[in-house]
């Protein structure tokens, strides 16, 4: 893999994956892309910015040309609560815009990364130990976008033979940049809320138990998966994958042991409560860990004492 393209690259995960990319194949061969945000230059760590709008198939093509990219890290998408308050922007984005970025793939033999989620399942998917194979029907536009990009882009491997690979993630917890508009953006929140306020409403109810996990592990997940042997992989569209099932007040219980005098309070947001209830409590990521290695290296107490030590010096 030489020269990676990675698209939403000012977004929360594109943020931390530019410079662990750069710092892995050299910081010139990671071109981020960003259509509304610019990266922050801290982050793109000298590598070159290019401006893109993943709707735009000749924009597409022909930064792919330009860079002589090899591979892709589609990152570019709308959150599951921002695409439900506009589903036709959130089809364009997550789909056509995937859509795009496997067109190129596919002329140029390109591989690529696509992040589903646990919003790939419903209300009808067994929430406990949710299996890797198992119903999917999910119930928001998000999660339809996301069961359809994993099978698109297992389309365009059986039929193409684009390498296409891709992760369910859990809600991602990080102190660099915040998520916007997702239904699990509440824990990452309360640990900024926890440092500067010391009081935070939460936006979901107590006992809405979801997988979560913090960045460094989902960064190093979507690279090893990208490096595994392809001859190991049975599945491809997408990895359950996950490193710990939280609820609210786990997360407050934890970050109270460092702010003894943070106070958090409820109040149900129904959109939100109403996505979180519709998704698994815990996924089994045991294929990931059998096909490709995958094992989490945080869990709910290492994560809690950084993202507070990383906060504290930041805000
Ligand atoms: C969201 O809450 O929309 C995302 C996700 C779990 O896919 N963080």
């Amino acid at each position: 893999m030489k020269h990676i393209l990675v698209t939403g690259a000012a977004g929360q995960i594109g943020s931390e994956l530019v410079p662990v990319l750069g710092k892995r194949y050299g910081s010139e061969n990671v071109i981020a892309a960003g259509h509304k945000t610019q990266p922050d230059k801290e982050l793109l760590d000298g590598g070159p910015f290019s401006s893109l709008d993943v709707m735009d198939f000749a924009a597409v093509e022909k930064i792919v040309k330009e860079h002589r990219i090899d591979a892709i890290y589609h990152m570019a998408a709308l959150l599951s609560a921002a695409a439900e308050k506009d589903p036709n922007l959130a089809w364009d984005v997550n789909i056509n815009g995937l859509r795009n970025i496997l067109e190129a793939a596919r002329k140029f033999n390109l591989s690529v990364f696509f992040p589903s989620s646990i919003g790939a399942f419903g209300p009808s998917t067994p929430a406990d130990n949710t299996p890797q194979d198992t119903i999917q029907r999910p119930t928001t536009i998000y999660g339809i976008a996301k069961v359809t990009g994993e099978l698109l882009c297992d389309y365009y491997f059986h039929k193409f033979g684009v390498d296409t690979r891709g992760l369910r993630f859990p809600g991602l917890i990080s102190y660099k940049t915040p998520p916007k508009g997702g239904t699990t953006d509440y824990a990452v929140e309360m640990f900024y809320a926890a440092v500067r306020e010391k009081r935070y409403e939460c936006f979901l109810k107590q006992g809405t138990r979801l997988d979560m996990m913090y960045m460094p592990d989902a960064i190093r997940a979507a690279i090893e998966l990208m490096e595994a042997d392809s001859e190991r992989l049975t599945h491809r569209n997408a990895f359950n994958i996950t490193a710990m099932s939280l609820a609210p007040e786990d997360i407050y219980a934890d970050i109270k042991k460092y702010v003894t005098d943070f106070v958090m309070t409820y109040r149900i947001d129904p959109l939100r409560q109403t996505i979180a209830d519709s998704w698994p409590h815990n996924m089994d990521d045991s294929a990931a860990r059998k096909e490709w290695g995958w094992r989490p290296e945080y869990d709910l107490s290492t994560m809690t004492k950084e993202m507070i030590k990383r906060l504290s010096e930041k805000v």
